[in-house]
């Protein structure tokens, strides 16, 4: 999976507290997207989590598991992506949780189907900022998180999260030049052909979620954009 998540150019993120009728869950998943992943920030339920599992299965594109809640981790998934928010106050959203879960799962845990992203949350007014206690970097915080995350941690996403609100594509450009092995995703505000078009310049693969709910037209725009 991590060999294949390296030529994504496209994904849609899928709320699992939001609902979705089964015509759009269709057009999404037939869209020509490289993959769903479900994942959200509150609310997010072990039967939601299964709803959106079992009715994304109906179709052939890879689905993956954003893990923001122990409760609702199930098997079944592609992959599973661990979110660990490199610019949170808190170690807790570092590595603790993370430890945690080692503890209570490793003996379930396959880690040919784990994949870990280093956040960085750009949004101060989003429910993962908050949630997680983050600061707000400026470019040169961000320019050096992403060389963190793939010289220090050497991990194989950084994640670009300006979740709700359209970002600064300099910045992506910025990062973009700093990475040689570790992909970049850019996610946030992507609501239109033009701006996912734009962050696709830079980012090696963009995230579009809300507008999902909001304008299905615009949603699959998106991924004609980056075809
Ligand atoms: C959220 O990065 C994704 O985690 C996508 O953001 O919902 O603003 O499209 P939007």
């Amino acid at each position: 999976m991590i060999a294949e998540m390296k030529n994504w150019r496209h994904v849609f993120k899928l709320d699992p507290a939001k609902v979705i009728e089964d015509g759009a869950l269709e057009r999404i998943c037939e869209s020509g997207t490289d993959a769903i992943i479900v994942g959200g920030t509150d609310n997010v339920t072990l039967d939601g989590v299964l709803d959106l599992l079992s009715r994304v299965r109906r179709y052939l594109v890879p689905c993956v598991l954003e893990v923001s809640s122990m409760e609702a981790i199930t098997p079944g998934f592609d992959a599973y992506f661990i979110p660990t928010v490199l610019n949170s106050k808190e170690k807790k959203w570092v590595m603790d949780i993370h430890h945690e879960a080692i503890k209570r799962f490793r003996h379930f845990m396959n880690w040919n189907e784990i994949v870990i992203e280093g956040y960085c949350i750009m949004n101060e007014q989003s429910k993962a900022f908050k949630k997680t206690n983050s600061h707000l970097p400026n470019d040169e915080d961000v320019v050096s998180y992403a060389v963190m995350a793939e010289k220090f941690f050497r991990l194989p996403i950084f994640y670009l999260e300006y979740s709700g609100a359209y970002g600064d594509p300099e910045l992506v450009k910025k990062v973009k030049e700093q990475l040689n092995e570790t992909t970049l995703f850019y996610g946030g505000g992507i609501r239109s052909y033009e701006q996912a078009k734009e962050m696709k310049q830079y980012a090696d693969c963009i995230v579009v979620g809300n507008v999902i709910y909001e304008d299905i037209g615009a949603a699959l725009d998106t991924v004609l954009a980056v075809k």
